[in-house]
């Protein structure tokens, strides 16, 4: 057995597909993959696409792994692995490394790329954004090295980690040798427990807020149990997981920190901008890891400072007091129905409008940016997954992908005019032939959010035009209809619902289709 089908060999004992934009690297791979070993290859042609499929294979619950050219595939694909490091997704990032030799083995140097793309420190080029990182030296370490990625990967705060093979390693003969391992997780103290119930009883108005609770099934559940059981209200209920239902009983949108005395922060690294506003209140923080380190300047507080899963903690906490809202949350739901109601008859598309009817579909989501989950009506565990803490653009089209290819679900991905090019289409577009889903465009003509910035920053601005901002994806029809995908456009309120139930159709019928609706900017 050669070392890359060592590598294959382990992988497929953790997930059926790897995602793969490969070059000179891999002909020890490609020879060993023709010949039936290890997970299936998917060839997604753009390092941003390929790896966001990955994300969304993580997400989906099985373990995400890419495949990647050397330096030139790594740099492409920098982006989306500080967004899985960022939102704690595991992946398995594999790069090859340039032959170390010049004569001697068939692996050895033939191009010169092998000289030119040879770096002093491969892994330093990504160092910041991953969990760990190895260059495998010797064919004797290629299982051990391989197994413990995954391990390191997987174990709580999960994260990406960056495994590099010299064309050497891969085509040496070696053996496959199982590592027993296990994965880690922290947990919680009873002393702990014991403080948070003491601050928790004395409380007349707790709240959650949190971002990413709804990242495990055990935590979604926990959280919601709890919430509902004590009546404690929660804020960022569809933060950048769905991490409470949209419908739930303590499901809240707008409110003051200053109007509460105990705030549990769950898996949250920025619970609040403390320019706008900062509470007074107790803070508890809960989190696999509560100090984000990897973050050089946060002031967050808290009075006390959990390191546990999300379930542990709130399943142990031993609490006996439940607390009454009166009807805040009925007069919520009844001011969001209004507003839609009024949505209706406005002239162009309001995102809240659209968000809401296309929940009404019931499919999974994947958002870069413009759905408004508040609107919703989102009830599943992982029914919806957004915006990586880390902001890098361009991940939705590859990860809906990677969870339907995974999951055989369906999926609508939500992107703005700009996150859909930052995907790269063509590369989407390409594997998407094959798994249909739907992608609705939030068409705003704009790069809506750095118009904001300009306005954030210069308050009194009269600006009517904002040149670096405006964007124009007229002709889309073309690129669309080219891969004989269904192509919609809709630009007004009373063509929503024809508009969905055409891309609905298309998709169950087997077609991608793109729904480009044309927005308020709002
Ligand atoms: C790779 C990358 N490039 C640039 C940015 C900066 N950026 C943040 S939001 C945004 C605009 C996104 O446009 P669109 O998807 O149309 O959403 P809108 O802001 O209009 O709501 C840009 C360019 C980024 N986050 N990531």
């Amino acid at each position: 057995m050669n070392g890359a089908e060592v590598i294959l060999n382990i992988l497929k004992k953790y997930t059926d597909k790897v995602f793969i934009v490969s070059g000179t690297d891999y002909a020890a791979f490609i020879e060993a993959r023709y010949r039936g070993v290890g997970p299936e290859f998917i060839v997604i042609p753009h390092e941003i696409t390929a790896v966001s499929a990955a994300m969304g294979y993580s997400l989906s619950g099985k373990l995400g792994v890419a495949m990647v050219h050397t330096v030139p595939g790594t740099l492409n694909s920098l982006g989306i692995i500080a967004d899985a490091f960022s939102s704690r997704i595991p992946l398995i990032v594999i790069a090859g490394k340039s032959p170390y030799t010049e004569r001697g083995s068939t692996a050895s140097r033939n191009l010169r790329i092998h000289w030119t793309q040879d770096l002093r420190d491969q892994g330093g080029v990504l160092r910041q954004y991953v969990k760990w990182d190895h260059e495998i030296r010797t064919v004797e370490q290629i299982a051990d090295t391989i197994q413990r990625g995954i391990q390191i990967a997987l174990s709580e705060p999960p994260g990406p980690v960056y495994i590099t093979v010299p064309r050497e390693i891969s085509v040496a003969d070696t053996t496959l040798t199982e590592k027993k391992m296990d994965f880690t997780e922290p947990g919680v103290s009873t002393s702990k427990l014991e403080r948070a119930k003491e601050l928790l009883s004395n409380s007349s108005a707790p709240l959650i807020i949190t971002w990413g609770s709804g990242r495990r099934r055990d935590w979604f559940d926990s959280v919601k149990r709890f919430a509902d059981i004590h009546r404690i209200p929660v804020a960022g209920y569809v933060g950048e997981w769905l991490n409470y239902p949209t419908t739930g009983d303590m499901a809240l949108d707008s409110y003051n920190t200053k109007d509460f005395d105990v705030i549990l922060v769950f898996e949250n690294e920025v619970p609040w901008i403390p320019k706008y506003g900062e509470p007074d209140a107790k803070i508890i923080r809960v989190d696999v890891d509560p100090l984000y380190s990897q973050i050089p300047y946060s002031g967050f507080p808290c009075d006390l400072c959990v390191q546990s899963g999300i379930s542990d903690f709130l399943d142990n906490l031993n609490v006996k007091k439940s607390w009454d809202w009166g009807d805040i949350f009925v007069k919520q739901r009844e001011e969001k129905m209004r507003k839609l109601e009024k949505m209706k008859d406005s002239k162009r598309i309001h995102p809240a409008l659209l968000s809401y009817e296309l929940s009404k579909i019931g499919w999974t989501i994947y958002n870069e940016y413009p759905f408004r989950g508040e609107y919703a009506i989102l009830n599943r565990y992982n029914q919806y997954y957004a915006d990586p803490g880390f902001g890098h653009l361009g991940w939705a089209l590859g990860a809906g992908l990677g969870y339907k290819i995974s999951t055989g679900e369906n999926v609508i991905i939500t992107v703005g005019d700009g996150s859909f090019i930052e995907g790269v289409p063509t590369a989407f577009l390409y594997t998407a032939k094959r798994h249909p889903v739907l992608v609705v465009i939030y068409d705003n003509k704009s790069w809506f959010a750095v118009e904001k910035a300009v306005r954030e920053v210069f308050p009194s601005t009269s600006m009517d035009s904002f040149p670096g901002a405006d964007l124009d994806i007229d002709g889309l029809a073309e690129v669309v209809e080219s891969i004989s995908g269904e192509y919609v456009y809709i630009e007004s309120p009373s063509e929503i619902q024809d508009g969905l139930k055409r891309g609905k159709d298309a998709v169950l019928a087997g077609r991608t289709a793109i729904i480009h609706a044309r927005t308020e900017k709002v």
